[in-house]
């Protein structure tokens, strides 16, 4: 069978490699819209609702966002300006129409038409193995007793080679961590997706895979501030396409270790089996930290290519978030 195909259309010169210093940050391209709008006294340029809540507006005006999902704004996004990135958002339709979720489809493009009967609600979350605070909850509740949900810029790099810059709105995975008291003798976290072939495709027709999907950190990655769990994106909830109702993000590692629509998380003190490691060990390994000078054994992983806009830039060790985990691995 098929499985994470490198798209034969991201092949382009060396040339057109872009670097990341051209591309305005954020704050940068509010000032300048700033002053677009007031040479043009509210022209055409200027998006609506100029005054009030500027810059959310104009961050929305940019992604095209809330346009696709229809789902529920969140009323606060308390930005964290630690993670903001110096290269061009990702507009929202964009990642809202181009997934990895073999659960549902092994086309990228398709995933987003194959979620309608997926249902990211009512759901429960269980948390169990070596830990002092063991339980299952209802999902609403347990995101309510995480008060400071936050909004993160990260860059994701999946190890086929696209990328996208997205915003998250979620807790750090250590907030959790905390919460519930692993003992001492975890080493590992593991999470497991949901399983339910009546309402995913992808585990019918790919029945030969271990399903249900799992993935793991050490504790000591699990415990980094960038590990990040998400529970909304682009301002409200996750669509199902981006994993609803819950799902993890550690930018500073391959894709296939954010593991999305999560039903279960355990305290382990032994590695446990992971779901691509365990298809293609030679491929996807365990640890999967982005590094441009390791290629994947079928393919370079020195650039990598925007989706949305075909951009290419060079991959940077770590994702550019050495930073904060290079340490973890001297
Ligand atoms: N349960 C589950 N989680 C998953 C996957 C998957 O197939 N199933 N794909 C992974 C891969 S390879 C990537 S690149 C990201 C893609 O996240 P996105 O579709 O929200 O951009 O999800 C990851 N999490
Ligand atoms: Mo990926």
């Amino acid at each position: 069978m098929s499985h994470l195909i490198l798209p034969k259309t991201w092949q382009r010169p060396e040339k057109e490699i872009t670097p990341e210093n051209v591309f305005n940050n954020r704050r940068h391209f509010l000032k300048l819209m700033g002053f677009a709008t007031a040479g043009i006294a509210g022209g055409l340029l200027a998006p609506p609702a100029f005054a009030k809540g500027m810059e959310t507006k104009l961050t929305e005006w940019m992604m095209g966002s809330n346009r696709v999902a229809g789902l529920k704004p969140l009323e606060n996004l308390n930005r964290n300006p630690d993670f903001t990135i110096r290269r061009a958002m990702t507009k929202e339709n964009a990642a809202f129409k181009y997934n990895n979720f073999y659960e549902f489809s092994a086309e990228k493009e398709e995933v987003w038409k194959t979620v309608d009967a997926f249902k990211p609600r009512p759901w429960e979350i269980e948390i169990g193995g070596l830990v002092e605070k063991p339980g299952v909850y209802a999902i609403d509740d347990f995101i309510e007793s995480f008060k400071n949900v936050e909004e993160r810029v990260y860059r994701h790099r999946c190890v086929e080679t696209w990328a996208m810059v997205v915003p998250w709105n979620g807790f750090p995975l250590s907030d959790l961590i905390k919460k519930v008291q692993p003992e001492n003798k975890a080493k590992y976290i593991k999470f497991t997706s949901f399983d339910d072939p009546t309402v995913a495709p992808g585990q019918k027709r790919f029945s030969d895979l271990p399903w249900p999907y799992t993935e793991a950190l050490t504790m000591a990655e699990a415990m980094n501030e960038l590990a990040f769990v998400a529970t909304g994106i682009y301002g409200h909830d996750l669509p199902g396409q981006h994993g609803a109702p819950i799902r993890l993000v550690t930018p500073w590692k391959y894709g296939f270790k954010s593991i999305k629509s999560i039903v279960k998380i355990e305290f382990t003190e032994n590695r446990p089996s992971t779901f691509w490691n365990t298809v293609i060990p030679k491929e996807y390994g365990f640890e999967a930290n982005i590094d441009p000078d390791v290629p994947h054994p079928r393919w370079s992983q020195r650039r990598e290519k925007m989706i949305g806009t075909g951009d290419i830039f060079a991959t940077m060790k770590y994702n550019g978030y050495g930073d904060y985990v290079a340490e973890l691995y001297e």
